[in-house]
């Protein structure tokens, strides 16, 4: 009788914000575990996305996108939990956009220094560009930017690039046991999902300093036979943001909930009865405490797979 082996790795994507780190994630995974908005800074939580394949498990972990502006205790909060999670990486992805490298690029890049593991470059979102010669020049001047392992220019919205990617980060792990079941597909707690659909779909819907000032927690996870009754807070700096989270009459907060809903059911894959409230807690994001109960900076989002 043969053995056979088992390989298995964390996968750590990095980038400045906005790259497509999320959008990443959720391709390579199949899933929708990790938000995703046209805005920058949507991620604040690493997120993991578990993805197996005959003997293969790839342990994907998003990363907020490193915030330059470290001027509440938010912003640090992310760029430190960041930084950790790379401690325990075996291979990453470092995403940039395809045709600019800029000096928050290069800050981000600063955060592999002292990284040995094979760093592949993801030349992200070529499909935005026309003039396809432009790209050789660029990946000439991105080889001069750090000794990556491999470089993929690719497009998030391609399935056939999705199936590249996916493919040669597997061959990159190392020779391990599972860390999950085959059937894991993040270490997330379903109460985490839950709050970040909703975050998502504001995000998307609201403009300006809005969607930075606004936070999700769930204060009710209440699981029964055919449903399961779920509280989330929105939690806004000011009443006057409180006003245009909830929209003229209630619109803006309602569509929004009941799309969260809908893909927070097709997460679960249970019937989910949601009840939203919107309440004022000036300075949130620069209040240690605040956050700790918003469960950021620890290890809330993580306490069980699904
Ligand atoms: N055209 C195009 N858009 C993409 C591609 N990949 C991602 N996007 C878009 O880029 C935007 C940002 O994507 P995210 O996945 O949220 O980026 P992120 O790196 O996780 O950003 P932060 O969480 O803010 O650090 C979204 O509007 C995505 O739809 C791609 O290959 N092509
Ligand atoms: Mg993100």
């Amino acid at each position: 009788m043969t053995e056979t082996n088992t390989y298995a790795g964390y996968v750590g994507l990095i980038g400045r914000p906005n790259m497509g780190k999320s959008t990443w994630l959720n391709a390579l995974v199949g899933e929708r575990v990790s938000i995703i908005s046209a805005k920058p800074q949507t991620t604040r939580h690493v997120v993991t996305g578990i993805y197996t394949e005959d003997s293969y498990q790839a342990v994907f972990v998003d990363t907020p996108g490193l915030h330059i502006n470290t001027k509440n205790a938010l912003s640090r909060m992310m760029n430190r939990s960041a930084q950790q999670s790379l401690a325990f990486v075996d291979v990453a992805l470092f995403l940039v956009e395809a045709g600019r490298w800029t000096e928050e690029d290069d800050k981000a890049l600063e955060r592999l220094a002292n990284f040995d593991g094979p760093v592949m470059l993801i030349i992200n979102k070529i499909d935005r560009i026309k003039n396809k010669e432009r790209l050789l020049p660029y990946i000439q001047s991105c080889q001069e930017k750090y000794d990556f392992a491999d470089i993929y220019p690719v497009s998030a919205m391609k399935l056939a690039d999705q199936e590249r990617l996916r493919k040669a980060v597997l061959k990159k792990l190392p020779e391990n046991s599972f860390f999950y079941a085959d059937d894991d597909i993040t270490t997330a707690s379903m109460r985490f999902l839950v709050a970040e659909q909703l975050r998502e779909q504001l995000f998307q819907r609201l403009n300006k300093e809005i969607p930075y000032s606004l936070s999700v927690a769930c204060e009710k996870f209440l699981e029964e036979p055919n449903v399961i009754r779920i509280n989330l807070v929105v939690w806004v700096e000011r009443d006057s943001q409180k006003a245009i989270v909830i929209g003229k009459g209630g619109q803006t907060l309602k569509l929004a909930a009941s799309q969260a809903r809908r893909q927070a059911e097709q997460i679960v894959g249970k019937k989910i009865f949601l009840e939203t409230w919107v309440r004022v807690r000036s300075g949130w994001a620069d209040d240690e405490q605040a956050l700790k109960a918003f469960g950021y900076g620890d290890d809330d989002n993580s306490s069980s797979t699904i």
